[in-house]
């Protein structure tokens, strides 16, 4: 190691530890142990742009322990990216910085994607992969290489241990995806204690057993040799992705907490920083010193980075000329637009169509568009026949066939949920992925951070109720609906009958800011009379009128969403002849209707209007919101049984003849009350 690289090696050190003592917070064991190789990776290897950091071509850099946030930010800060200043890592951790505890992708430019919850970075790095092959494959001409990046991880213990890594690491192997490269901070330190504790398994030969290629570097800590060569040997690999386990130091450079779980979630400490930084042979003062040689060298960033991209666009110039139609593509898909006239492809449905499951519905919109929207991209986990979700005639994404969009996810609903939001991540791609919604407990993780990450993913979660019938209480959703719902910037739609189905993708297609979730029947729904009532087009204002009375002013106002909207419409019949009058609004989406303006909203669900009835077959909670003080609720608030779906209608109460009566009761307990 030069002095210099030393030097360099230490000024990430420092930058991370003072930042870290003076927000009085944070974790500075990793950026400790782990600098030398992100040095290597960042200085040597790393294809970016530090003036564009949404260059298309560049590298992809996921730091998968996010707890490690110092490091990734000394990083951007040394190389030169605008936004990363001295004040930003100073103002580490603190109120309105671009410098939060755990890195956020929308936050900060050249923050690839945001991490903290371990064993998501490694997984959303999957499908940064799988999307960078997928559009190499269509893009990629003779001559012209307009997509060839890597990606590029670090990972920790704590990532290691995490399933879902092991979820998703089982696909990349399966994949071949030649182009992803794991550093592994092996430093046998976790949060509370040495993993010898609980965690002795090879994981060289677990990672082996997927297929990766698997290296070895005996010292992290001071050579670098090994490092660069270890980084050069993956990138000669294209069959498989590799994972270079590094072993390091935890606090390397600490003389009493190096070694130790104190090293890894606290500040060192005053004494205690002195000490290090006479033990590296660092200047005590100043704070936050960055030596003039360091910086200059990690400077040439910019210089090497804008020279890669202005070759990139001259490459990309003549593409352009050579191979307009693709050209015209690529810039599509990389500015979120779609096809011209891609809502022609959509089905619609007559009155007098016949009744089916909404899942079967959303197929039909996949299997429409997957022709006319190229860039649409997803899978199941292992659940394709059940939530309707293969695009026909469209080739699997298999090594063979990089070019393919149906991603056979197989069992692994978590990996899924993160390899779909490392799509979306990546950018130029619309991914979703699919199981039942039950099974959504298992992708939360991966939910969460796509809705706090502002991704554009789309999860369709089928078999949406109690109503699934014979398979019974294991599979039957219940408390789902208002758990997601509970997730800030998750829009979740509940489409009520086929042509509310085709109006729901149109959402998921176009939405900004956020993922969205589409809940689908498993059993048949009727198509509603639209020449009677509202026009499906309305969900996209979450909830609308469906049907008022011809004249005079509702007794009750009805709310329902997905298959309890017909159910409703049924009990609004029965009313009628009891000379009843109701408005029935279908709710299929809060988030959507929240985001309308007052006015719309009071016109819906005018405060005055205090007997209502809310249906859903789900449990209760949140729906008071809607209901009001004086409304009533007919849910579903306990978990299912195993028995035909018309059995447990009657047996738990959803039936035509009930939700009129429940209706009654609403009409007189707002009496009562007012
Ligand atoms: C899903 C999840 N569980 C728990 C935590 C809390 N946590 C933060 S770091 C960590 C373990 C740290 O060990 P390691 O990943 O080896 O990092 P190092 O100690 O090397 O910094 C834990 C349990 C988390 N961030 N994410």
């Amino acid at each position: 190691m030069t002095d210099l690289e030393k030097r360099a090696i230490n000024t990430i050190r420092f930058l991370s530890i003072d930042a870290i003592q003076k927000a009085n917070s944070g974790h500075p064991g990793l950026p400790m142990g782990a600098a030398p190789m992100a040095y290597i990776l960042w200085k040597e290897f790393l294809k970016h742009n530090p003036k564009n950091p949404g260059w298309v071509d560049r590298d992809r850099f996921v730091l998968s322990g996010g707890h490690g946030s110092m490091l990734l930010y000394s990083l951007l800060h040394l190389t030169g990216y605008a936004g990363m200043s001295m004040e930003q890592l100073k103002g580490f951790r603190q109120f309105g910085s671009l410098t939060p505890g755990h890195p956020e992708s929308e936050l900060t430019p050249g923050v690839e994607a945001t991490t903290g919850p371990l064993g998501q970075g490694i997984s959303n790095s999957v499908g940064m992969a799988i999307a960078e092959r997928f559009l190499a494959a269509t893009f990629n001409r003779e001559g012209f290489s307009v997509v060839d990046h890597r990606t590029y991880v670090l990972a920790t213990d704590g990532d290691m241990m995490e399933g879902v890594a092991s979820e998703a690491s089982s696909l990349a192997g399966h994949l071949k995806l030649g182009k992803l490269v794991v550093l592994y901070d092996d430093n046998k330190i976790s949060l509370a204690a040495p993993t010898s504790v609980s965690f002795t398994e090879d994981v060289g030969k677990r990672f082996e057993g997927y297929g990766w290629r698997v290296l070895d570097v005996a010292d992290g800590n001071t050579d670098v040799e090994s490092i660069r060569k270890a980084i050069q040997s993956a990138k000669q690999e294209n069959e498989r992705p590799t994972l270079i386990k590094i072993h390091t130091l935890i606090g390397y450079g600490s003389p009493n907490k190096a070694n130790t779980h104190d090293a890894h979630g606290m500040p060192l400490g005053p004494d205690e920083v002195q000490k290090t930084k006479e033990n590296l042979g660092w200047p005590l003062e100043p704070d936050f010193f960055v030596p003039d040689d360091v910086l200059k060298q990690f400077r040439t960033a910019l210089e090497e980075g804008e020279k890669r991209e202005r070759e990139w666009n001259a490459m990309f110039k003549e593409y352009e000329e050579k191979h307009p139609d693709l050209a015209a593509q690529w810039k599509m898909f990389w500015a979120n637009k779609l096809p011209e006239g891609w809502e022609k492809a959509l089905p619609a449905f007559k009155t007098d169509a016949p009744s089916e499951p909404t899942r079967k519905t959303s197929g039909t919109v996949i299997n429409a568009l997957a022709p006319v929207v190229l860039n649409l991209i997803g899978g199941s986990a292992d659940l394709e026949p059940s939530t309707n979700t293969y695009m026909k005639g469209v080739a699997d994404q298999q090594s063979k066939t990089p070019g393919g969009r149906n991603i056979r996810f197989g069992v692994r609903e978590h990996a899924m949920g993160s390899i779909v939001n490392g799509m979306a991540y990546h950018g130029g791609l619309i991914p979703f992925g699919a199981t039942f919604l039950t099974f959504s407990d298992y992708m939360r993780g991966a939910v969460r951070v796509s809705a706090l990450a502002g991704l554009h993913s789309i999860w369709i979660w089928t078999h949406d109720s109690v109503w699934l019938g014979e398979d019974g209480p294991t599979h039957q959703a219940v408390e789902h609906l208002a758990a997601l719902r509970a997730i800030p910037r998750l829009t979740v739609i509940r489409p009520a009958d086929p042509a509310e189905t085709v109006e729901a993708w149109k959402v998921a297609l176009t939405h900004i800011g956020g993922p969205v979730a589409l809940i689908l029947s498993r059993q048949n729904l009727p198509v509603i009379d639209r020449t009677k009532h509202a026009k499906a087009e309305e969900l996209a204002k979450g909830a609308y009128v469906l049907n008022d009375p011809k004249d005079g002013r509702p007794d009750l106002i009805i709310i329902a969403t997905g298959s309890e909207v017909s159910l409703a419409l049924a009990a609004q019949d029965l009313l009628a002849k009891k000379g009843v009058k109701t408005r029935l609004v279908s709710m299929p989406s809060w988030e959507l209707f929240e985001k309308q303006p007052a006015p719309y909203r009071r016109k819906v669900l005018p405060p005055e209007m205090k007997a209502r009835l809310v249906v859903e077959a789900g449990v209760s909670l949140g729906w008071h919101k809607y209901a009001g003080g004086r409304g009533r609720i007919l849910a579903q608030d306990a978990f299912g049984a195993s028995a035909p779906e018309k059995v447990l209608k009657e047996k738990f109460g959803f039936t035509a003849d009930r939700v009129a009566e429940e209706a009654l009761k609403a009409i007189e307990d707002a009496k009562e009350e007012a």
